[in-house]
């Protein structure tokens, strides 16, 4: 009895042993999982993403920071390190700068204005990290500083403005617009304004009476419309605002002279943000042309596509639309998104 007993113990303490040995390993290999995540850096195993931002000057911008942040905040395989420029050039190339210097996968820059990205983005392909494009486009002559730019074709967008102000208002008819355009130099703020110029060439009674920057803000929208009201206030038909931030300042300073918008004054502008949705719906506005700010989810899959040693396309567009009145805002703003 006493054998049996003892041989029992033994086996037992055997098998509890190797249980243990075993159980140690899944442990340890967890642990050597955890330990080579930590050994490698568990930044080696994440996509990490350097975004330089330009600021939070509108609805919109505010918009596609959310969505990035979202999309790659949430998801373990990234890592996102965001840069807030405050609108100012200097600020992005040296959130550039700092990115390369802690050899980042991937740059994400939402340039605010076109020119003078040649040396940075030449530090940055030196260093072998690919850059896109966010939302705005550069003016480059070589081509290979950036692998891609996903955003939208803002000369269709200003085209497609001045069509529908023109069926809005009628192909005979005289009418003086004024136009908001965005922030100085900005790709968007060119675009659209040559968009708009396309279309409006081919209506000689179409007449731009006087076209300045609002820098894409609703105060500085409010104040530059506040300009044109007090030169040229009766003889104003149409306003074309670059973005929806400027539109709704309008919209307050053409109210504040005692006209009403929407009706003695028609209002176009482009990116669709909710709070337009809802002056057209009250009558206050009257055109919304669509300018996609959630990027990403397209974002994070052109890093991974480029993680992955994967090509990707040189223009990711994103898809849009517009909508012309009333009913077709109310229909559409309980699905915004933004
Ligand atoms: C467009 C983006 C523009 C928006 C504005 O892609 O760059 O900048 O239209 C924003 O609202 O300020």
């Amino acid at each position: 009895m006493a054998r049996t007993k003892k041989l029992r113990m033994f086996l037992f303490a055997t098998l509890m042993v190797f249980f243990l040995l075993t159980g140690c390993n899944s442990e340890s290999s967890g642990s050597g999982n955890e330990g080579s995540s930590s050994d490698s850096g568990a930044k080696e195993d994440k996509i990490v993403v350097g975004f330089s931002q330009i600021g939070a000057e509108s609805g919109w911008r505010t918009a596609e920071t959310e969505s990035i942040k979202e999309t790659l905040g949430n998801d373990p395989q990234y890592k996102l390190k965001f840069s807030d420029a405050q609108q100012k050039q200097e600020n992005q190339i040296k959130a550039l700068r700092s990115f390369i210097a802690q050899k980042v996968d991937v740059i994400a820059l939402a340039p605010v204005v076109e020119s003078g990205w040649e040396t940075v983005l030449q530090e940055a392909k030196n260093s072998g990290i690919p850059v896109i494009l966010l939302d705005r486009g550069i003016d480059v002559e070589d081509e290979s500083l950036y692998t891609s730019f996903i955003g939208s074709d803002f000369i269709v967008e200003g085209e497609n403005a001045a069509k529908e102000l023109i069926k809005l208002m009628g192909k005979d008819s005289q009418v003086n617009i004024v136009e908001l355009q965005g922030t100085v130099g900005a790709s968007a703020a060119n675009d659209r304004m040559e968009g708009f110029a396309n279309i409006i060439k081919e209506h000689p009674n179409y007449k731009i009476i006087k076209s300045q920057s609002g820098d894409f803000t609703r105060s500085k929208g409010k104040e530059v419309m506040e300009a044109f009201l007090k030169s040229d206030g009766e003889n104003i038909d149409a306003v074309y605002a670059h973005n929806d931030d400027m539109a709704l300042g309008a919209i307050q300073a053409i109210e504040e002279y005692g006209l009403k918008p929407g009706e003695d004054i028609k209002i176009v502008s482009v990116d669709g943000i909710k709070d337009i949705f809802e002056a057209v719906i009250a009558g206050k506005s009257n055109i919304i042309v669509e300018c996609n700010p959630l990027l990403g989810p397209q974002l994070a899959q052109a890093a991974k596509d480029l993680h992955a040693g994967k090509e990707i396309e040189k223009w990711i567009k994103t898809e849009e639309e517009v909508f012309v009145g009333k009913e077709e805002a109310e229909a559409a703003l309980p699905s915004r998104k933004y």
